[in-house]
């Protein structure tokens, strides 16, 4: 039975997760209008994720997807860390700060966070998703055992083999157009960089599974163009960044329903993975910067996050991690029920 049937969705649709930008207000307003709201809770513990689960659970009785971050266990490694940093002092002392001393681990993979699973375990939401990689077989056999569909994010044949071994139930096919962080599993290995509709396409034909295409899709024609490919839904995720129910602060909401949102670049910059974000002030260092190898993920984001908020204490929020997608000039911005019916009654056309 297909994501759509089984969940009864009015449209093949889901709200992408946005770990601090999508909230527990944006997935109700979308599941409740009818497609599959989703909340990000990779970069909170397991107290944090509860929280916003028990929200969403407070706003709505539909379906709805928990996210998480399963990337590889950080190596914390002193000299390179400090050599980020001293790449990074000019920019902090032109805000007249310093640098963090020591950069932290700011949060978790799943991999590694036992009390996260004893949650999502206790509380069985309807779907939980993963991003980066997989947890164990033992872990995705507990999910299951709860009656919790599994979807992953694949962005190469590789990564969806992988996928369709550990017979995960829906496969995130993530093109290089798409907002945010790119789902790699390494984020040192060749990137083919697949576009959405190569990525779908081949992975329609060769893993059999439901594919959930995702990366640049921003309206009705966008979305119909997945399904033409075989695509069971489409996964948007700039296009919700606008509703009023996000968390995206004005400066990110000005950018990117201005003229900036027609430039985004591929960055590792910001948090030591690549990700893709609207062209700003982070992402015009990393070019001066880019011999200089980032410290791991998401290592290297507790400095991007201090850089961001000793900017914006002198009234500069160019720094900040501006996710967006290719299609961001496409954006409307309208409470999220009216993007869901407008995007249905688009594709209805
Ligand atoms: N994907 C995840 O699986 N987990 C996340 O926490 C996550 N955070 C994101 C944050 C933002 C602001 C954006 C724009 C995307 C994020 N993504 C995340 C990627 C989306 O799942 C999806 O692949 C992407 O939004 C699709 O491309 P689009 O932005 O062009 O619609």
């Amino acid at each position: 039975m297909s994501i759509v049937d089984r969940f009864r969705l009015t449209v093949p649709l889901i709200q992408a997760p946005m770990a601090g930008v999508s909230t527990p207000a944006l997935a109700a307003a979308v599941s409740d209008a009818g497609a599959l709201g989703s909340i990000g809770v990779g970069a909170t513990d397991a107290a944090g994720a509860r929280a916003m689960i028990e929200e969403v659970r407070r706003r709505t009785s539909r379906p709805f997807n928990v996210n998480l971050f399963v990337h590889a266990t950080p190596t914390a490694d002193a000299a390179r860390e400090a050599a980020w940093l001293e790449q990074l002092a000019p920019v902090f002392a032109s805000f007249g700060a310093e640098p963090p001393a020591v950069l932290r681990t700011i949060y978790r993979s799943f991999a590694d966070d036992p009390a996260m699973l004893q949650m999502l375990l206790d509380l069985a939401p309807p779907v939980v998703s993963f991003h980066f990689g997989l947890p164990s077989g033992d872990v995705l056999s507990a999910l299951r055992s709860r009656g919790i569909y599994l979807m992953a994010t694949a962005t190469s044949l590789e990564e969806a083999a992988a996928i369709k071994q550990a017979g995960i139930d829906a496969i995130v096919a993530q093109g290089i157009e798409a907002g945010g962080h790119r789902g790699v599993f390494d984020p040192h290995a060749p990137d083919d960089a697949l576009t959405t509709q190569v990525l779908t396409r081949l992975l329609v034909r060769d893993t059999g599974m439901p594919v959930i295409a995702a990366g640049g899709m921003m309206d009705g024609a966008g979305i119909a163009a997945a399904l033409d490919l075989g695509a069971v839904a489409a996964q948007l995720g700039t296009a919700f960044v606008p509703c009023p129910e996000s968390a995206a602060d004005g400066s990110y909401r000005a950018a990117l329903t201005g003229p900036g949102g027609r430039h985004t670049v591929l960055t590792a910059a910001i948090s030591g993975r690549p990700a893709r974000a609207l062209a700003n002030r982070f992402t015009a260092l990393d070019r001066k910067i880019r011999d200089h190898r980032p410290p791991d993920y998401p290592i290297a984001y507790d400095a991007g996050k201090a850089l961001h908020a000793a900017a914006r204490a002198q009234g500069e929020h160019g720094y900040g991690a501006q996710w967006a997608g290719q299609g961001a000039p496409l954006a409307r911005p309208m409470p999220a029920a009216e993007l869901v019916r407008t995007l249905r009654e688009e594709l209805e056309q």
